[in-house]
């Protein structure tokens, strides 16, 4: 007989007993979101079919056209953590301002931030979209939260994870002891274990970048990525494959799977911007899961943990996985700044 399946409540719960690695509120964040990502699930899988694919006449605070479903999606995690008693606030891609806690419910000293659905300019081609998130700590002694409290550098998050939507529904979370991940069984309509402890290799032949940027890139992105294409008759000696979904989760997905290097990085097209992806929501997260398991994510000659927020929706530099690989990047931009390359 098989061994029954491990569900995400089951394996939160032991981390709180057993373990005694997170507090019983924790617990209840965590899978809040996870029943939010749940329900942003099944709205993505009806699709078409339930008319909610389409953008509306809107933008959101960074000046992009929203979709329907960002909109759906937003709704779900903020209704469901509202009134959990575990947090004081909320902050996402799609609100200017932060969304404190109501006072008629209870308030929490967690504060929970969120891409509702990344890559949404995939909606409509059925490719892999996703939701991320990170939590931190609320400061003790705050009586009313204001969007100050939210900049805190990235190496103090609590927790962090992100659902991917897609062939299979998949849950991946830092509690900071690793990295484990949970599949959407829709027979037992929750979450069951499948991947505990997960590695990213320290070496990988597999980068993903948007290339059409090329000629935007600063020397240090442009020496990596030429050294890569020149494959194996160039300074690597070896061939390198690329790939590129175009929805940051999916693609970090890949990296944690397999290895791999994903990069946005700063580029002239905007210069006086740090990067296109946002801090908080999606650098931070996803730089805590990979250095979790193994990798390493950095802005340029730092690391994307160290960055001194100053804006609940600033943008930066990203570059994560396989860690020999950024380590080599991070060397370039070293090399750069000091006018040695
Ligand atoms: P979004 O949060 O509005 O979906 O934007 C973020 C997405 C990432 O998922 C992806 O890596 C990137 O934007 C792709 O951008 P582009 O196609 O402009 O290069
Ligand atoms: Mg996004």
């Amino acid at each position: 007989m098989s061994e029954t399946p491990i569900s995400l409540s089951r394996w939160l719960i032991e981390q709180q007993r057993i373990h005694s690695q997170i507090p019983a509120s924790l617990r209840l964040l965590i899978e809040q979101v996870a029943r939010a990502c749940k329900r942003i699930s099944r709205a993505v899988n009806k699709g078409a079919s339930s008319g909610i694919l389409g953008s509306l006449q809107t933008e959101n605070v960074q000046g992009e056209v929203q979709k329907q479903l960002d909109v759906i999606a937003n709704d779900v995690l903020l209704e469901a953590n509202e009134w959990g008693g575990h947090l004081a606030a909320m902050a996402s891609e799609e609100l200017e301002r932060i969304h404190p806690i109501p006072h008629r419910f209870p308030r929490g000293e967690y504060l929970l931030m969120f891409d509702p659905l990344d890559g949404s300019s995939n909606i409509e081609v059925n490719v892999t979209i996703g939701t991320i998130f990170s939590v931190l700590h609320l400061d003790e002694g705050v009586e009313e939260v204001e969007a100050r409290h939210f900049l805190q550098p990235g190496r103090r998050q609590v927790a962090a994870g992100y659902c991917t939507y897609g062939p299979q529904t998949t849950l991946v979370l830092t509690l900071g002891s690793g990295v484990t991940a949970f599949t959407l069984d829709p027979d037992q309509g929750g979450f069951v274990l499948t991947q505990d402890q997960l590695r990213i290799p320290a070496q990988t032949r597999e980068f993903a970048i948007n290339m059409s940027n090329l000629r935007h890139w600063a020397p240090p992105v442009r020496r990596y990525i030429d050294e890569c294409l020149a494959g194996a008759d160039g300074p690597r000696g070896k061939d390198f494959n690329m790939r590129w979904i175009g929805s940051m989760v999916a693609d970090v997905h890949r990296v944690l799977q397999r290895g791999g290097v994903f990069m946005y990085p700063w580029d002239r097209r905007e210069a006086d911007r740090a990067g296109k992806l946002r801090l908080m929501y999606e650098a931070n997260p996803m730089a805590m899961l990979v250095e979790q398991a193994g990798g390493l994510a950095i802005a340029g000659a730092g690391r994307i943990l160290d960055i001194e927020p100053t804006e609940l929706h600033q943008r930066a530099a990203v570059m994560l996985g396989s860690r020999d690989e950024i380590e080599r990047l991070q060397r370039y931009h070293l090399e750069a700044e000091s006018g040695a390359a």
